[in-house]
């Protein structure tokens, strides 16, 4: 069992941390829609369609007159996020084609300009964000762009068109990367957090730049890790693609950046598209180690998130409904060490089960620090609404609450949920 050491070990152990309260909304909203939206909907191979094709850039620009995504309609992506659960959004502004997916005036290669469209459809987005209370953020990539002929990354540049030899970086960083940024914190109301892409190559000096520049906009705007590849920038971890985090690995909070097939962008190729229960098992596993989980969809050059997509977020936002007291204002386990039959959340005084279905068996019930007897005088049987004060794993008693437990008799792969 875990003996309370001291309140620091504690508290790292926990992910109980000092926090800097303008992640507060961010870590107790835990579940965010991350949209991948461009003009790479439109060969609908994924977002790095100009890079893996090598499409020279007046090529890659005639796409624009075929996007046109009239069915686009801002409310119906908002009501869909809040009906999965998402308490934010955060959509590609501008990815690494350089593409903005708003009105820019720091440059014409923009969908109200550049298409038939000829709206922004980031201004009805965060109309809609405001009227439904879901934060709207903002994906930008600030080093990798290959439209313009002096963005420059350490290896993910445009060669087909521009000599490396002739890039004068800073052109790019004041002509477009920050006229940009300000447009965004400045134009679009309040933007939760900016998140920042691919620094490969970006200065400490131009890093620490960017970061003056948004909080000298909104203070408040959170900024990624992914903001420089110097450590310890950003007030959050943006794991890898698909990563888990650890509890307690880094005193910023963190989360995964997940897809729900293997592409980012709108791609018509053949995908393994994630089950309602793997992915319900990967949010409560990423926030039973205090992480957030930032889930993607990517929409159709028609405007419309995929149906695939919105049938899966709707049958996640069945269980985050059902569970919402576990899910929400929680941080991770108590415990350093990931038990087998799931993972629990918790809140001050309280800890919250996710006992994975098959996991209902007598040998798998040992959880670190509570009782077999607790769980198994509860876990077999229909329990309605209880509480139960446990055995003291700190100083004070926690009250382990089960609220509501339905088991089959037979354990299943259905995917149970224990709050
Ligand atoms: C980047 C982009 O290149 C990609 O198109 C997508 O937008 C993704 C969310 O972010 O890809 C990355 C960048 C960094 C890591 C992984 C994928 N990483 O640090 O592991």
């Amino acid at each position: 069992a875990l003996k309370r050491t001291d309140n620091t070990d504690q508290n790292k152990q926990t992910g109980l941390m000092e926090r800097d309260p303008r992640t507060a909304w961010w870590t107790q909203g835990r579940f965010g829609m991350f949209i991948h939206w461009g003009l790479y909907a439109v060969p609908a191979q994924g977002e790095w369609f100009m890079y893996a094709s090598r499409t020279p850039v007046r090529e890659y620009e005639n796409l624009a007159e075929q996007f046109n995504p009239t069915e686009f309609n801002a409310q119906a992506w908002v009501a869909l996020a809040k009906e999965a659960g998402m308490r934010y959004i955060v959509i590609t502004a501008k990815h690494h084609d350089g593409f903005a997916m708003y009105r820019s005036k720091a440059d014409a290669f923009n969908i109200a300009d550049a298409t038939p469209f000829g709206r922004d459809p980031l201004k009805e987005l965060a109309e809609a964000c405001e009227e439904a209370g879901v934060v709207l953020c903002f994906y930008y990539s600030h080093v990798i762009d290959w439209h313009h002929p002096h963005a420059l990354h350490k290896e993910h540049n445009n060669t087909w068109d521009y000599k490396l030899e002739e890039k004068r970086f800073q052109e790019y960083w004041e002509g477009k990367a920050k006229p940009q940024i300000k447009e965004l914190l400045t134009e679009y109301g309040r933007v939760g957090l900016l998140w920042f892409d691919t620094a490969g190559g970006l200065s400490e000096e131009d890093s620490k730049d960017i970061v003056r520049h948004v909080q000298s906009l909104q203070p408040d705007c959170l900024i990624n890790s992914r903001v420089s590849h110097y450590m310890g920038m950003g007030d959050f971890v943006s794991k890898g693609d698909n990563e888990i985090g650890m509890s307690g690995e880094d005193a910023r909070p963190w989360e995964t950046p997940m897809t729900l097939n293997q592409s980012w962008g709108y791609t018509t190729k053949d995908q393994v598209w994630k089950t309602a229960d793997t992915l319900i098992r990967k949010l409560v596993n990423v926030i039973g180690k205090g992480g957030n989980l930032l889930l993607n969809v990517g929409p159709t050059p028609q405007g419309t998130i995929p149906e695939l997509s919105a049938e899966r977020l709707r049958e996640v936002g069945e269980w985050t409904r059902r569970n919402a007291e576990a899910v929400y204002g929680t941080d991770g386990s108590p415990f350093p060490l990931e038990p087998e039959w799931g993972a629990m959340t918790t809140k001050p005084g309280r800890v919250y089960l996710h006992i994975h279905n098959g996991a209902w068996t007598e040998r798998s019930l040992r959880l670190t620090g509570i009782r077999n007897k607790v769980l198994r005088a509860y876990a077999l049987a229909d329990v309605s609404q209880t509480n139960l004060s446990c055995e003291q794993f700190y100083d004070e008693p926690l009250d382990l609450h089960i609220l509501q437990i339905q088991l089959p008799s037979q354990p299943t792969d259905q995917y149970v949920s224990v709050i």
